[in-house]
């Protein structure tokens, strides 16, 4: 392993690296190809450049690529070690160099017997240790055989996280909905109190089960909104401390504070360091899944996630799923100049999926330096967005249309929908495959002209129509298509992303598994809530931050006058 250069003013030489500079040049013969006429070069493009893995279709033939492009992109994963970084990660080594941290949230999902090593010691047994302890816990409240207080089952869960301890958990239990029985599930992550105060207003506390999800257990906002729910739980008549054993659970790596906000030890539920709060819905974080749709179900999950995992150690990189979404994003981002890439769901249970994508790529690969401490010279994480996609239509897919940037996309879609009423499953599909063409095709003027003569437009009104209702189309999208979504089939799709971000941070030469940007920003609210509670300026901002404050200040002390 390469090792930590903490200060280093060189600069990285990645982008004068031959693998690099061979794509430069490639670039210059494709930037102005249009996707239709490569497809009428090579009319085999859908299958050439398609893949399926156990019922997932990833069609990538709409792209701004040829074989030579994958080709030369190949080269530059192999000159970048990324096989090779790939298998350091699966086995153990820390490769979250800046916080000399393993990255195995692989681990959580072997359901191999094979040993995984940290420190010469086998995290295998503690994994299954702990997931055995979920089963009896998740069992035990699905069945009613956990009582609550007053003797009555549990109904609803409320998992109070934020970020990595939230996304992931709330990502997987909107998208597994359907299989879903007894329990309602709840998520409060923001400390705005109206967040916790509209969530509690529904519940009854005699049968609400809460789950403070933190992997540090001192995260303000988590810790805020834990202590008011358990405030709100014990300001109800008959209610006393001992109850909390039974309404209050810890998912944590963290026991001394867990037994300081007064959680009982029997009651938490432990990870561990080598898995990063942004993959951590795999290991205990998922208990609310586990609660919502049953252990079992979380299983699959895992059984999905591990079944992409070997997908990505086995397969020949030109077959190679992962591989093969990241270097595309790399060749738009650092080639085509892309700032940002869409991804835009077909199916209304994966609504969080953009938001949880987001945070996976963006906190992975959000970075300006790379591992060895030296500056990129090229552009790293792209910015990722995204909605649902028939929504999308109606709002912001103009500028995908006929805006003036290159804004790459992902189509996610299911063939099968948990939804009976096929009329709407093939409006939602035609809708989705008509998009992806749209966006490839365009519309030129000699179409646009014919279409407008043919719904009898007057020869001088067309002329004046014509630049607007023309496309250039050329935009470049991939379409992910599941047999249908289930646990195992999410699980696959999760991995797939979480791969392909540790591709392209690989490639970049990044640490994709530390945040220290997130760091600044939480220092400086300590300091401004200093400030907010004693009402006055304490410390020096610059002009504007101290403007901003006294401003707050003197507005909100009018409102006490
Ligand atoms: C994820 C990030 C971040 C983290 C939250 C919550 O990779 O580190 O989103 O998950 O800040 O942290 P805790 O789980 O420690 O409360």
């Amino acid at each position: 392993m390469r090792p930590l250069r903490l200060v280093s003013n060189m600069k990285s030489t990645l982008n004068s690296s031959p693998a690099w500079l061979a794509l430069i040049h490639h670039h210059r013969d494709m930037q102005s190809k249009h996707m239709m006429t490569l497809f009428d070069k090579n009319p085999n493009r859908f299958n050439d450049f398609t893949l399926e893995f156990e019922g997932i279709l990833l069609d990538y033939s709409k792209n701004i690529i040829t074989d030579k492009t994958l080709k030369l992109l190949i080269k530059l994963v192999k000159q970048q070690g990324v096989e090779q970084f790939r298998d350091a990660m699966f086995a153990g080594e820390r490769i979250n160099n800046t916080e000399n941290r393993a990255v195995l949230h692989t681990a959580l999902r072997n359901r191999s017997k094979s040993p995984v090593y940290v420190d010469n010691q086998d995290i295998m047994p503690a994994v299954h240790a702990e997931l055995e302890k979920m089963r009896i816990f998740t069992d035990k409240v699905r069945s009613g055989e956990w009582k609550g207080l007053s003797g009555k089952a549990i109904t609803d869960i409320v998992n109070i996280g934020i970020g990595g301890s939230d996304l992931g958990p709330q990502t997987v239990c909107c998208a597994l909905a359907p299989y879903a029985s007894n329990l309602d599930v709840h998520f409060v992550s923001n400390v705005d109190g109206m967040h916790i105060e509209n969530c509690l207003k529904k519940l009854n506390p005699e049968t609400t089960l809460f789950i403070v999800a933190s992997k540090t257990f001192t995260t303000q906002e988590t810790i805020t909104n834990a202590e008011t729910a358990k405030r709100w739980f014990l300001g109800h008549e008959n209610v006393i401390e001992s109850d909390v054993a039974k309404h209050f659970v810890a998912v944590s790596t963290n026991d001394k504070e867990v037994s300081k906000f007064g959680i009982d030890l029997d009651n938490m539920f432990e990870f561990w360091d080598w898995v990063g709060g942004r993959y951590s819905l795999w290991s205990t974080i998922g208990i609310s899944i586990a609660l919502y749709v049953g252990m079992d179900r979380f299983i699959e999950l895992l059984e999905g996630a591990e079944a992409m995992d070997k997908h990505f150690q086995e397969a020949p990189l030109e077959e190679n799923m992962p591989v093969i979404l990241a270097m595309i994003g790399v060749w738009y981002g650092n080639f085509f100049g892309a700032e940002s890439s869409a991804i835009l769901p077909y199916d209304h249970h994966l609504q969080f999926l953009p938001a949880y994508l987001e945070q996976a790529d963006m906190e992975s690969n959000g970075k300006s330096v790379d591992r060895d401490g030296k500056e990129t010279t090229y552009s790293t994480g792209k910015v990722i967005w995204g909605t649902e996609g028939i929504n999308g239509q109606h709002a912001f897919y103009q500028l995908l249309h006929q805006g003036t940037r290159l804004i790459p996309t992902d189509f996610i879609a299911s063939i099968r929908s948990h939804s009976k009423l096929s009329n709407h499953s093939n409006i939602l599909a035609s809708n989705f495959i008509a998009q992806t063409e749209a966006l490839m095709r365009g519309r030129n003027m000699k179409e646009t002209r014919l279409q407008l003569r043919n719904a009898g437009v007057e020869l001088k009104e067309i002329e004046a129509h014509l630049p607007h209702m023309t496309f250039r189309g050329n935009q470049p999208s991939n379409s992910i298509v599941l047999d249908s979504l289930t646990p195992r089939s999410l699980g696959s799709l999760l991995a797939l992303y979480e791969h392909k971000i540790f591709v392209q941070g690989a490639i970049w030469n990044l640490n994709s598994y530390d945040q220290w940007g997130v760091e600044l920003g939480k220092k400086l609210a300590r300091n401004i809530l200093d400030e907010l509670e004693s009402d006055k300026s304490l410390y020096e901002h610059d002009n504007s931050t101290d403007g901003l404050l006294n401003w707050f200040l003197d507005r909100r002390n009018k409102d006490k006058e």
